[in-house]
This record gives C-alpha cells, structure tokens and sequence, in this order.
C-alpha cells in the first residue's frame, strides 16, 4: 500500500471496526442501548422524514447524527402487537399477541431475557402494553429516575426503553398555536374540513411535544458520560389514528420511521434503504452486543446494514391486522398483507362485511371524522374516501412508486397477472409459517387477550414526561 493510499484510507475511513465472521461485534465494551418509542406517530411526520410542517429539530438531529431508514416498517398497526413483535423478535400471530390488549404465548421470552444473560440491566419508561409480566421483565424506571438507571453501576451495559404517551389521541400536549390550521397541508387519504385541521395541528402539537421527550432522553444519554458507546434508536410505532393508518396494512399504517445512531460505528448522516422490520430490531441488538444467535426468531440482524457493509435485507416484509376485539371494531374483519419496495398486496377475507372501529359509531376523539361523513354527503372525493374506508375489496395491489397512498387498486390488471400471484404465494406461504388461518386466527382472539387487562389497562393518568412540566391536561384517558 502506497503511504498516499494508506492516509487517504485513514482519513476517509477513520474508524469503522470489522465484523467478525459471524456478524457480531467484535466489541470489549458491549454498547449501551436506548430505544425511544412514540406512540402512534405517522412515519413521515418529522423533518427529516421529508414534513416540512411539523418542529421536530431533536428527531432531526438525530437522523443528521446517525442513519435514517427509509423503509422500516411493523407488521401490525395496533399499540400492544406492535410493542410485543419488537420485544420478542417474533411477528404478532406466532407469538400469539396478535388482537389489541393482548399477550404473548405462556414462555416467550424477550430482549430482557436475552440481554440480562449478556450482563445488562434492562429497564423500562413508560407505557408498557405487554403481557404475560413474565415474557417482559423489565425493570420499571420512572421519568425522574432514568439519569440514575443511565449512570448506575459503571462497567455494566444498559438497555432502557423509553416510550412515551405522544402522539397518541387525545391530543392534549404541546402548544397548537404553533401551528396554523390552514396553511397544513393534508395528505391525499384525507378529506380537507376545518375539523380535520384543527386534528391536524393538536397531533402535529403533541408530535412537538414528543420531540421534547426525545431530546431530554438524548440530554441524559450525554450527561451519563457514555454516549460515545450507545446505540441510541427513535423509532415512531404505527401510524396515527386516521383513516388508513393505524388498524390497517396500508403504509400509513405499517411504515415506520427509524433513526440510528451509533458513534463511529454508523456513519453520520447516512440513509438506509433496505427493507427491515421490528422483529429485526432484537436479532439486530443482540449482534451489536457480541451475543449470540437466538435460535427460531422470525426476525433477523441488519448489523450489516447500519455498519454499511450491505444495502439491502428483505426484499418483502409481511402485515396482519386484527379487527376482532378492537373498540367499536367490526366482529371479524381480518387483513393481511405483503410488500416488496414497489408494490403491495392486500387480503380482505372478510370484504363483504364493512370494517369498523372507534372512528365509526360515535367516538371519534379527534374529533373530524364526523365532518368526514357529512361533507360525504354532497362531495365525490369525500364520499369515495368514507366508503372506502369502511368497504374494500377483497384484493388490493398498488404499484408504490405512482401511488404511495394506495388510491389506485390494480388487483385484477392482466399485465401484472404474474405479479399478483406470486405476491399472494409469498403472503401465503409466511401464513403457513406463522400458523396464521386468517378467519379462524380472527375469531380466536379471546384466548390471546391480556388474562386481568392489569398489564395494559389504558394508562389513567398520563405520566408526567421526562423533567418536563405536568399540565392540568395530563390527568386524561388515554385509548389504545
Ligand atoms: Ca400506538
């Protein structure tokens, strides 16, 4: 090697440490780990998500500071499956939290497992949305304790999840006056009405309000002295409760935004295209911890990914939706869905009864859909948008590229015939897989739901927020 070479190497590679054979790290000191959970925040609401709207500088630095994920996604849209899929490793129907306010099969075991046997100490923060308390040990730690599980104990590796309230409805945080209802812009799934912006910037509040958590959760990380060593992760959860978000498959519901960032091991700034999905975040973790290989999760490490030794991981990610036992929901209204990078594939078993849920029939707590319906009325593109809410299809494709609001139904198009089979056997086959019967898994929800509802009984009380301020608004009930 040439001395010019070698400095050139020097400079531009300055500190990218291999991985081993076995993609592990080859790390004396095990990172520390912070994840940072929202709650029901659609994916592209935040600056460096490309909503230019929506004040979220914390999130955004985040992402300047690590890599961002384009294509990240959960493979249900409920709070509890979506929580117990990444905590296990496992997709929500094999390990049987599949319907909302549910719980893992009896002996699951999950990231408090796995790192307690690799010597950390695991917490938690916040809303927890799991069950059994045996499948999800995790040691509680309250908002004002977080610097102290963060510093305690030097020379043991941590792992602390922080999941915050927001933006989860009612949208009662933050300052809405920052916003301007008429100058957000909506997106195409949405019916533009005064009541619809009013949601728009209560949401885009409490989304404010978030990124206030997560830059005091940043705050503690440096202040504790190791954040050189930490891989810090935002992540957003399912999309928000409107119409085509959370509770479906379509990508408002399913895409999720993804920051990493990990000193001298993730490169600053990068973007990441590759397809990967919760159940990918444990195999992920415990890798960047040298521990080994849990045998039989359905998710798999994308250590290679965020060391920028590959860009690419899945070529198809899977969704299940669970209508059964929903507030409001409709008494059996299964979906299931797969996605490559271009198109989705949509299954409606149940198309000829109508969905429903907490947004049809009177608890609509955000308010609009209630004007939705009205404007439907007298209104072309309202109506088509309540009705298609409410029944659809029982094949949906969509081609992403064109149409990444999933407005045009392709399903039946002869020029893409082959395309629309061969996405039906990749849904099937992961089905198969998962022990999934879609009807029959539907109508079996009772057996999977949360035995006493003690473990994710609907916070009463909002928690007061990490150093933050309580308001006289936090003492609200907060739905699932
Ligand atoms: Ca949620």
């Amino acid at each position: 090697m040439t001395r010019g070479l070698f400095y050139f190497l020097l400079v531009v590679f300055p500190c990218w440490a291999p991985l081993s054979a076995r993609g592990q790290e080859e790390t004396a000191v095990p990172p520390d780990i912070v994840i940072v959970l929202a709650d029901d925040q659609t994916w592209s609401d935040s600056g460096c998500y490309g909503n230019k709207q929506v004040k979220t500088p914390n999130i955004d630095r985040l992402a300047a500071e690590g890599m961002r994920f384009t294509r990240a996604f959960t493979a249900t849209a409920m709070c509890a499956p979506t929580r117990q899929q990444l905590y296990t490793g496992l997709f929500p129907v094999r390990n049987g939290a599949y319907p909302n306010h549910s719980k893992v099969k009896a002996g699951t075991r999950s990231i408090v497992h796995f790192l307690r046997e690799r010597g950390y100490r695991v917490g938690l923060s916040g809303k927890k949305h799991f069950g059994p308390p045996a499948s999800f040990p995790f040691e509680k730690v309250s908002r004002g304790k977080m610097g102290e599980f963060i510093g305690r104990k030097k020379g043991q590796p941590y792992c602390l999840v922080v999941t915050s309230h927001s933006p989860h409805l009612p949208w009662s945080e933050g300052d809405p006056s920052a916003y301007d209802p008429g100058k957000v812009k909506l997106p195409a799934r949405f019916v533009d009405t005064p009541q619809t912006r009013q949601a728009m910037v209560k949401y885009y509040a409490e989304i404010t309000d978030f990124d206030r958590e997560l830059g005091e959760c940043m705050a503690a990380v440096k202040e504790g002295g190791r954040e050189e060593n930490t891989i810090f992760i935002y992540t957003s959860e399912q999309g928000a409760q409107f119409p085509g978000g959370k509770w479906t498959c379509y990508d408002m519901g399913l895409h999720v935004a993804l920051v990493v960032r990990w000193p001298r091991k993730v490169r600053p700034g990068s973007v990441a295209d590759a397809m990967v999905q919760y159940v990918d975040v444990v195999p992920t973790l415990l890798a960047a911890a040298g521990a080994a290989e849990v045998k039989g999760l359905d998710g798999k490490s994308f250590l290679g990914v965020l060391r920028g030794t590959t860009d690419e991981h899945h070529d198809a990610v899977f969704g299940v939706h669970t209508t059964r036992g929903i507030i409001n929901g409709s008494p059996c209204y299964p979906v299931r869905s797969v996605r490559t990078a271009t198109h989705k594939y949509i299954w409606n078993p149940k198309y000829t009864e109508p969905f429903r849920n907490i947004l049809i029939g009177g608890r609509d707590k955000g308010g609009y859909w209630n004007s939705w319906v009205e404007l439907a009325k007298t209104d072309d593109k309202a109506r088509k948008i309540v009705e298609g809410y409410q029944r659809r299809p029982e094949v949906e494709l969509y081609d992403l590229r064109t149409d990444p609001f999933e407005q045009k139904n392709l399903a039946g198009d002869p020029l893409l015939e082959d395309l629309e089979r061969s996405l039906r056997g990749r849904l099937d086959a992961w089905m198969l897989q998962q022990g999934d019967k879609g009807i029959e898994t539907e109508l079996r929800v009772k057996a999977h739901k949360s035995v006493s509802g003690q473990e994710q009984k609907p916070e009463k009380e909002r928690k007061k927020k990490a150093g933050g301020r309580k308001k006289a608004s936090s003492t609200v009930l907060k739905a699932s």
